[in-house]
């Protein structure tokens, strides 16, 4: 009988590059923290218990021609697009090569030209119109690319986000909105926020097909984004795919869960942990043991050292960059 891996198409090599590259985004999280906490970084706003959406996600699509709009959680999205562990860093940071805003933006507004990662603002859920704009203006010039836009759950509330869903089924343009459900709105819990019982409920009011599916699993969320991604490319429009997961962190570095969580419920999402259950799925089909794994971790531990000393040694931006990109430069070339 075929793997559940097998059956969507994903090789043992494929498996284990979705497993380091949401190992690189749980270890380099997990430094900012520490660095966070010594005093020497001002912010982290974490992906911890997303990866598994996030990589299985952007695995299912094109990384060499897709255009992503990745929300402040999507360390492992941009990971795989092509975002590096010190490019990371250096925004954490705030030093002057940081790729997404030269140091000018909290981290987590990713943005990257080379790598097609649009650039973020701070309300949330802008990003979901920009994708709709990117796919129309492909669709538009007959390009051979989709877009994919991500955002947490309580964010699905904002206007934006029905805008652009309801414009993108319209027009069915090639578009996936993912709605990362961790449950949690900063302190509000999902039945606060969202009166259906999934975000996904949405999408039959804009015209495209929408699931819920379970966002620990990067095999579950590759195999329906894939099926999303090629109806977009067959011209048949955009699809909603809500993934569930849980948020394992506090809401950000200023905040304390422990305030409106149980000890209780923070303890039993530890077991739902996807670094720990996907190397488990791993091990049981003989494809990680103890020691590769020991291998990939300490191959990530030197990628996420060396990016450490690298950002926190890089300079600062020099104070007249502050107003480079706002006013066009005299003679300008950018
Ligand atoms: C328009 C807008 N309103 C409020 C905020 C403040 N804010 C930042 S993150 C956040 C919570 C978003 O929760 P959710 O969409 O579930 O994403 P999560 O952080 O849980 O991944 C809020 C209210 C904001 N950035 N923009
Ligand atoms: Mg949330």
């Amino acid at each position: 009988m075929a793997t559940k891996h097998e059956e969507v198409g994903l090789t043992k090599e494929d498996l284990l590059n979705i497993y380091e590259t949401m190992l690189t985004a749980r270890r380099v999280d997990e430094r900012m923290w520490l660095l966070n906490r010594a005093g020497k970084i001002p912010f982290v706003i974490s992906c911890q218990g997303q990866e598994a959406a996030q990589v299985g996600a952007a695995y299912a699509l094109d990384n060499t021609k897709d255009y992503i709009a990745p929300y402040y959680r999507d360390l492992g999205v941009v990971l795989h697009f092509g975002m590096t562990p010190k490019e990371l860093m250096l925004s954490a940071f705030a030093k002057a090569e940081d790729p997404n805003s030269g140091g000018r933006q909290m981290p987590g507004h990713f943005g990257q030209k080379k790598n097609r990662i649009l650039t973020g603002s701070s309300p949330v859920t802008t990003q979901v119109p920009h994708a709709v704009g990117v796919a129309l203006a492909g669709k538009m010039t007959n390009q051979d690319f989709i877009t994919f836009a991500t955002l947490g759950e309580g964010s699905s509330n904002q206007g934006d986000f029905h805008e652009g869903l309801n414009f993108a089924g319209v027009h069915k343009l090639p578009v996936i909105t993912m709605v990362e459900n961790n449950k949690y709105a900063i302190s509000v819990p999902y039945d606060r926020q969202v009166a259906s019982k999934n975000v996904s409920d949405r999408a039959a009011g804009y015209g495209m097909p929408g699931v819920t599916i379970d966002g620990n699993d990067p095999i579950e969320v590759y195999k329906h984004v894939k099926e999303a991604a090629d109806r977009a490319r067959n011209g048949e429009g955009p699809s909603l795919i809500e993934t569930v997961s849980e948020r394992m962190t506090a809401h950000s570095s200023d905040d304390d869960h422990r305030q409106y969580r149980s000890a209780d419920e923070l303890a039993a999402q530890k077991s739902k942990d996807p670094i720990l259950t996907f190397g488990a799925y791993l091990k049981e089909h003989g494809i990680l043991n103890d020691e590769l794994e020991k291998e990939i971790n300490d191959r990530i531990m030197d990628i996420v050292n060396e990016a450490t000393d690298y950002a926190e040694n890089a300079p600062y931006a020099e104070p007249e960059h502050a107003l480079k990109y706002v006013y066009a430069e005299q003679g300008g070339d950018e």
